[in-house]
């Protein structure tokens, strides 16, 4: 394991404001002595140790983009994804964790919720006080969540909740849960649903070989009776979750890039140092190529992201631009730890370089927020106008 050296080939760094580049060099400072001191051998062990979310809440990585009276720090969109390369340099596992809190639950209460629901659970999330999942995903329906099953019926003065969700961050640990069901009328709703609720159950997804430092799980809702006051109650249908979406996939194109800069990171300064034919491996033109096809890459991606916040914090975003950036980014990263992995040779399959843990990672991250191929439609779609998901 190297320290980690920032790579900002085309100075990116200069347009950033102060203010990102001290909420970078704090979670870059956390990362740094609290996660990747620990990072290997939690992931051998399959397991996520509960201080860092503690500590991501006292660093302020949950809900960054949340107004301060609610708990957040009210920065922008570019802050947030500053912060998700930091969390992602040091794990997938540490940014998923952020990425679910702030996008897919802080997210939604603030944007959907009642006054009341925002005061309630805002400040605790932003806290860590209270962890959120975030349930879209259903065994019978991935890609598309439209046909999802599960469904509340009207009982008066609360709502019965039947189904099951699927592949859910956080759920085996999570106090509460954004699910998406569908009403008598086929309508997609938002429900904040608790830990304790009878009939609840959040079962953990155990043998993974990918996120092992994350809790993976499912949630089981047998007759949960959920108070009418726990639907988020200014949004109704399918572009609910998407919204969420929308941010989380934002924060993911950003959050890659840490996993590449640490790939390339590794790859740079293992080659300059390990000897064959009595030479650094870096002085063969094959490595170099490596090396200079990774860094373009990583800049590209650098500066895609940069001109995706600028448009988000001006309101001209739009989802299938997100969809191109978390596409191309991921791809990129997957692309990146695979060559770096091949350059550091038998090594590079062992827990003393954090590459093999980036790439088995990144297998999920190019499958969760929509998979390759459904963004690649997204685009499509966007280009011709015409849908091309269920021909
Ligand atoms: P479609 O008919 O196209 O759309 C339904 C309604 O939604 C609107 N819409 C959007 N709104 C906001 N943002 C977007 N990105 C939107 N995309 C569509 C659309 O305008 C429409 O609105 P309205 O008012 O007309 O009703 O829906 P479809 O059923 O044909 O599906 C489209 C598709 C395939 C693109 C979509 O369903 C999709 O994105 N599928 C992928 C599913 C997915 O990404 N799941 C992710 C689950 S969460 C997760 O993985 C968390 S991982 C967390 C971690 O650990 O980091
Ligand atoms: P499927 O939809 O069954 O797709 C299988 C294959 O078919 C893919 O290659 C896909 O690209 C392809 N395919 C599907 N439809 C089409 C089409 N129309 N045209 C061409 N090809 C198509 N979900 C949540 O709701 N919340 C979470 O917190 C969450 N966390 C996750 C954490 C992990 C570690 C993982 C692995 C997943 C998580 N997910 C979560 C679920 C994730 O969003 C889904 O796995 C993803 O949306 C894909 O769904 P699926 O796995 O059912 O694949």
């Amino acid at each position: 394991m190297y320290p980690y050296r920032h790579h900002d080939y085309f100075l990116v760094d200069d347009l950033l404001s102060d203010e990102h580049k001290i909420i970078r060099s704090a979670v870059r400072d956390w990362v740094n002595q609290s996660v990747v001191p620990e990072i290997d051998e939690a992931a051998q062990r399959h397991h996520f140790p509960g201080k860092w979310l503690k500590e991501m809440g006292e660093l302020g990585a949950f809900g960054s983009f949340i107004p301060s009276r609610y708990g957040g720090a009210g920065m922008d969109a570019i802050a947030y994804g500053v912060i998700m390369q930091e969390l992602e340099r040091g794990d997938s596992g540490i940014r998923s964790a952020a990425s679910v809190q702030s996008s897919l639950v802080m997210y939604p209460i603030f944007e959907f919720g009642s006054e009341e629901q925002k005061q309630t659970y805002l400040p605790r999330l932003a806290s860590a006080e209270l962890i959120g999942a975030f349930g879209l995903t259903e065994p019978n329906h991935g890609s598309d969540p439209g046909r999802m099953e599960t469904k509340i019926t009207d009982q008066g003065d609360h709502y019965l909740l039947n189904g099951a969700k699927m592949w859910i961050t956080n759920a085996p640990i999570a106090d509460i849960a954004i699910v998406w069901a569908k009403d008598e009328r086929g309508i997609v709703r938002g429900l904040i649903v608790e830990r304790g609720m009878q009939g609840f159950t959040t079962p953990e997804t155990v043998r993974k070989w990918s996120l092992r430092a994350s809790h993976t799980g499912e949630l089981v809702f047998d007759n949960v009776r959920v108070p009418k006051e726990n639907v988020l109650p200014r949004i109704q249908g399918l572009k609910g979750p998407l919204m969420c979406l929308n941010s989380a996939r934002y924060g993911i194109a950003w959050g890659v890039i840490g996993a590449a800069l640490d790939c390339y990171n590794t790859a740079l300064q293992y080659s300059l140092e390990r000897q064959q034919f009595d030479r650094p491996i870096a002085s063969f033109q094959l490595q170099q190529k490596k090396l200079a096809e990774m860094l373009t890459a990583i800049t590209q991606a650098q500066l895609l992201v940069w001109r995706l916040g600028k448009l988000k914090d001006e309101g001209k975003v739009t989802p299938a631009q997100i969809s191109m950036a978390k596409r191309n980014n991921v791809e990129m990263a997957l692309r990146i730890a695979r060559e770096s992995r091949q350059l550091l040779g038998a090594m590079g399959i062992t827990g003393d370089f954090p590459i093999m843990r980036h790439m088995m990672n990144l297998e999920s991250v190019i499958t969760y927020e929509g998979t390759h191929d459904i963004h690649l439609l997204i685009t499509g779609m966007d280009i011709t106008g015409i849908p091309a998901f269920d021909n």
